[in-house]
């Protein structure tokens, strides 16, 4: 299969062929790829050669592995259009995928200073600090801690929380959510963000902090997410 008098390296060739396997769909999206010991049997190369070309694959996106489970071919990636104030909740079921959280904290604090600043609240004023995972059909696709004044939501429960904050703002406390600024970066995640994500270290991530309001004006959250950057894109329409 392979051309042993190509000038390509062996590596290179095996990465053609994996990438040709996936464009045709012999392997899916989602699947596991043949273990190194079984390429190493079809490509009759050695297993650094096999190691190589799944490593290129890996870096490349194309592939990722999972600790004790093995080496998968990735989804394609979600796209999140900037513009468009929207939930996690509502962004993954509008994809036909199923939102759900687990829920790592939820704790009454009093913020730092800066919190308190772009709340808009005086810094002894208490706030909820809400920490979750997300995940779309039971994989981790974020950490977010979530900042809210108490006194906007006396009621919320980490029962609610558990669900969207968002339908829980809008149905059960009747108000309207009005717009958000927010600041994306890249980052490495560190060791406990890849736990949680369950991606590898050291994994590209990208932190998210928003800052959203109610049509009122006032502040309701601040957010800072840590989002799997081979899950995740970002585009917006731009006009000239
Ligand atoms: C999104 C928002 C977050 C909001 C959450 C509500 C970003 C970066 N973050 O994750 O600010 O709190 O949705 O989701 O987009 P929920 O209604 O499903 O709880």
């Amino acid at each position: 299969m392979l051309n042993k008098k190509s000038p390509l390296p062996m590596y290179v060739q095996i990465e053609e062929n994996l990438r040709g396997k996936i464009r045709e769909g012999s392997f899916k999206k989602g699947d596991p790829i043949p273990s190194e010991r079984e390429l190493t049997d079809t490509y009759k190369v050695s297993r650094m050669t096999v190691r190589q070309a799944i490593m290129n694959l890996v870096n490349e996106g194309l592939l990722y592995r999972e600790k004790g489970k093995g080496t998968f071919v990735s989804d394609e990636k979600i796209e999140q259009p900037l513009q468009g104030l929207t939930s996690f909740t509502e962004d993954m079921l509008s994809r036909g995928m199923e939102p759900s959280n687990e829920l790592l904290s939820f704790e009454t604090l009093t913020p730092s200073p800066d919190i308190a600043n772009k709340l808009h609240i005086q810094n002894m004023e208490e706030v909820y600090l809400v920490k979750r995972i997300r995940h779309a059909d039971r994989r981790p696709m974020a950490i977010e801690s979530t900042y809210i004044p108490v006194k906007l939501f006396p009621s919320l429960t980490s029962a609610k929380v558990l669900g969207s904050f968002y339908q829980y703002i809008q149905e059960e406390e009747q108000l309207a959510i009005g717009g958000a600024s927010q600041f994306i970066e890249a980052a490495l995640a560190d060791s406990k963000e890849a736990e949680l994500l369950q991606i590898n270290e050291p994994s590209a991530v990208l932190h998210i902090e928003r800052l959203s309001y109610l049509t009122t004006g006032t502040p309701f959250e601040v957010v800072r997410s840590t989002y799997r950057a081979d899950r995740y894109k970002f585009s917006s329409e731009i006009k000239r």
